[in-house]
């Protein structure tokens, strides 16, 4: 056949376009499989090759079930609230609205002509009135449930978006849209409160599928910490306590109290404030607070040896166990944002107290037996000495217990849990995102918006520049700002701020099981026989971010008793990244960005799917590689020419074993998301095909339906060509996935050495499944071995089939 994919390409996109057969069908009989990929940001650069890799999995798999008989969901939309197209419109003064439904018409003709099997019909955008009018009513629910609140507090400011930003959207201390360094910012904030389901986060991850590597990075992010705890009475500096005050800790060593010689609060601690008349030092404490204040959390958790602080003249501590009076310092090593912000130190046993102890010249009393503490914080385990109701013990474990009766006991303190995630810093101070649907009222306070109000629409503005005061574009429409209170009716001022990125994206996969829904965010029996996702693919970027928040709302959604399950997707997997040719990661700025329709229009839609499946492990980084992407090409021209060798004899018998062992190792491997180790297979059952010179019309079909996941266009022009699609609607993509003889797998026959006392002396060919005394029979008969057995008498005969066969002769 002549392989002209510029005009089979189009051709069959067409067909199956025509003939609805992505289409999803709602309650159908057979069995559901929900695929999905992460839906893409429709940005102004267009689709890259990474997309296509990230989403030729569940491509892959999506095709296999369709021919399995499955009833597959394979959707796609868009994600397009943000702040690119955002920053996009102040530079050149267009609606983002405008820039971003072009975008979308243009991400989707390129992701159609790469030839996906979206199920169209059910593709939407988050920033359309119909889909966000769902998000605000989830905010809403959410709302009434307790969890959004709002808090002054310090949080992740990006200067340069001008942003609040979440823990998630500044890891590393750096800005996750344009990597500038976060600064610490007191702010008033929405905050949604995902601590509250960190429980439920982690238990779930034992009911699903997901790589280790994944489950990890969210059980780390989460952060789980059991402790304790601990009051100490706040004294003068005669050691005179101070009424009933205390300063509480938090620890996970609460056996090492008896250590503890002095505390330290974090700069920012109200203790301060409090006591600021008793402290006699107040202008260097001042001072310590505005240094640090220009140091980002990130730099601060940073293990520095040279520990700074300062400690407060006029205020003492009591050490609750021994009754001593004990110095309080406060030191940026110590953050407000977690535990209580304020610690015990306990130097002989923990490093930065140790570093902080020399530097301070504060006694180090050890509490555990065990290393040498002139030179670092013993950190191990051993016998408790120097710690009265605890000596003698040895086990870590038994002083923590016994210590926390203790102190329960004796009203001095508590087990508690601490979780290193935060709750979620839910606002921005920009135009592009979903309105948050509350009201401040004089009167009644903060009001949500009655659900029959939404969707609270986002109005026109004309200047799309973040407020210098750092408030919202939307601030500055009056016509939007005031309105009456929903609880009152008097004059009140909606909420400004819009909901960050990654609010639409939180729930979406909810969206395709009933997209156009104007009654309800889903159909609840469509929810019900859709969810959970089957398999959900997509990047490791997205583990402590995306995966994190869209579970966190859809446990929430399970409790209000919105859907049926508690967790989202039932497997996850992950692609790993393209990178130039160069081998480092593709960028506008490096000029070594890929466009995939310079691919599709070179070499065709099919060898750059066959090419992206191929290029190595799937979750492995791998570089470009024209030269294999040209061997793709060769490949798919090789298949095209099939027709010329089909007949309808075989004459090589082996071809069949082979044809057999591919359909399990190609069956298996997709499974198994082995897409490179698939196409090898079918590359080397090419070159047998060319070699046996004829081959069967079955043969060849059978090999067309093994690539129809990977080349579909092809494959099915070859189907028409060959004369399987005379109806013009029995297509290769939908004809039913080749199923493979267990016995037709193996070879017919085996060769195997043949030894006399344990050497080989010659080789014979038996039948495959030929029985012990057959085969015997003609090792004893091969020339060589019957010349050795001649030469002595055969005393023992060793068989272990299809591995050895060996003669004892004396
Ligand atoms: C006494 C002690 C003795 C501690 C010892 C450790 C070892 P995780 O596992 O991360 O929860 N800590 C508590 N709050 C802190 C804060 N806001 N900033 C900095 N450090 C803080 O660790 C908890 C431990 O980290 C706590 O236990 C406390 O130090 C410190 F041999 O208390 B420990
Ligand atoms: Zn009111």
């Amino acid at each position: 056949m002549q392989y002209n994919f510029k005009k089979i390409e189009p051709k069959w996109q067409k067909r199956w376009a025509d003939a609805q057969i992505f289409r999803a069908v709602d309650f159908a009989d057979q069995p559901k499989w929900y695929g999905l990929v992460e839906f893409p940001y429709p940005s102004g650069a267009g689709m890259h090759v990474g997309h296509i890799k990230a989403y030729s999995s569940i491509e892959v798999l999506a095709r296999k079930r369709r021919m399995q008989g499955y009833n597959v969901l394979f959707p796609i939309g868009f994600d397009s609230f943000g702040l690119p197209a955002e920053n996009y419109a102040i530079k050149t003064n267009t609606h983002p609205h405008v820039i971003t439904e072009k975008n979308i018409e243009h991400f989707s003709e390129q992701l159609r002509r790469v030839g996906f099997s979206f199920d169209w019909d059910r593709c939407f955008a988050t920033s359309r009135p119909d889909y966000y009018k769902w998000t605000q009513w989830i905010f809403l629910q959410l709302y009434k449930h307790g969890l959004v609140f709002r808090s002054k507090t310090l949080v992740n400011y990006c200067p340069n978006c001008k942003v609040v930003l979440s823990n998630e959207d500044s890891q590393g201390g750096k800005c996750d849209i344009c990597g500038s360094d976060v600064v610490q910012m007191s702010k008033d904030v929405w905050f949604l409160r995902i601590t509250d389901y960190a429980d439920k986060l982690l238990d779930g991850l034992n009911d699903v599928d997901y790589p280790d590597s994944v489950k990890q990075q969210e059980i780390s992010w989460i952060g789980k910490s059991e402790g304790t705890f601990v009051n100490f009475p706040v004294a003068d500096s005669e050691g005179k306590a101070l009424g009933d005050s205390r300063l509480e800790v938090y620890t996970t060593r609460c056996d090492t109290l008896y250590g503890v010689t002095f505390m330290v609060c974090a700069p920012e601690h109200p203790i301060l404030d409090q006591y600021r008349d008793r402290i006699s030092n107040w202008d260097d404490i001042a001072g310590y607070r505005r240094e640090s204040s220009k140091k980002t959390e990130f730099e601060r958790t940073q293990l520095v040896k040279d520990k700074t602080g300062v400690r407060i003249d006029g205020l003492t501590a009591i050490n609750p166990i021994t009754g001593e009076e004990i110095p309080i310092f406060i030191s940026d090593y110590v953050m407000m944002g977690y535990g209580t912000g304020a610690i015990m130190a306990v130097p002989a046993h923990d490093q930065r107290d140790w570093e902080f102890a020399r530097k301070f010249g504060v006694r180090i009393i050890p509490v555990i037996e065990g290393g040498d503490i002139e030179t670092e914080a013993y950190t191990g385990e051993g016998p408790m000495i120097n710690s009265g109701i605890l000596n003698g013990l040895t086990k870590k474990k038994d002083s923590i217990a016994r210590m926390q009766t203790y102190l329960r006991e004796h009203g001095l303190g508590h087990k508690g849990v601490q979780y290193k995630m935060k709750d979620w810093a839910f606002n921005r101070q920009r135009y592009w995102g979903e309105p948050i649907p509350l009201v401040h009222c004089p009167d009644c306070g903060v009001v949500p918006l009655p659900e029959d109000q939404l969707p609270l629409t986002l109005p026109d503005v004309e200047n799309f520049e973040p407020g210098t005061d750092g408030q919202s574009p939307l601030a500055r429409i009056d016509s939007f700002v005031n309105c009456t209170c929903p609880n009152c009716g008097k004059p009140a001022k909606r909420e400004t701020d819009t909901m960050p990125q990654w609010a639409g994206s939180s729930w979406y996969f909810l969206r395709f099981t009933d997209a156009h829904n104007d009654k309800a965010f889903a159909d609840r029996k469509k929810l019900d026989y859709w969810m959970p996702v089957d398999h959900y693919n997509g990047g490791m970027e997205h583990v402590t971010r995306h995966l994190l928040y869209s579970r966190f709302w859809h446990h929430f959604l399970y409790d209000i008793d919105q859907v049926g399950c508690p967790e989202p997707y039932a497997k996850r997997t992950y692609q790993g990244l393209i990178l130039g040719p160069d081998g480092e990661k593709m960028s506008k700025s490096k000029g070594n960005v890929i466009d995939p329709l310079d691919i599709v229009r070179d070499y065709g839609a099919d060898t750059l799917r066959t090419y992206v499946m191929f290029m190595g492990d799937y979750a492995s980084a791998a570089p470009w590689s024209d030269e294999s992407l040209n061997g793709c090409r060769r490949f798919l021209d090789r298949v095209s020419r099939f027709d010329e060798i089909a007949t309808l004899d075989r004459e090589n018998p082996a071809i069949e074993v082979s044809l057999h062992k591919a359909i399990k190792k190609v069956s298996n491997d997709i499974e198994n998301m082995k897409f490179n180790t698939a196409i090898a297979t079918l590359m080397a059952l090419t070159n047998e095909f060319q070699k046996a010179g004829a081959v069967t019309r079955d043969d060849v079909r059978i090999f067309l339906q093994l690539l129809s996941p990977f080349a579909p266009h092809l494959t099915e022009e070859m189907w028409e060509s060959m004369g399987y699609n005379t109806d013009g609607t029995s297509f290769c993509t939908t004809s039913a996935w080749p199923v493979y003889d267990e016995d037709k797998t193996k070879d017919a026959t085996v060769k195997m050495g043949v030894q006399v006392n344990g050497k080989v002396r010659g080789s014979i060919e038996i039948a495959n499944g030929a029985s012990r005394d057959e085969v015997l029979a003609a090792a004893r008969a091969e020339e060589n071995v019957a010349r050795y057995l001649a030469a002595g008498t055969l005393v023992k005969e060793i068989y272990v089939p299809g591995k050895i066969i060996n003669f004892v002769v004396k």
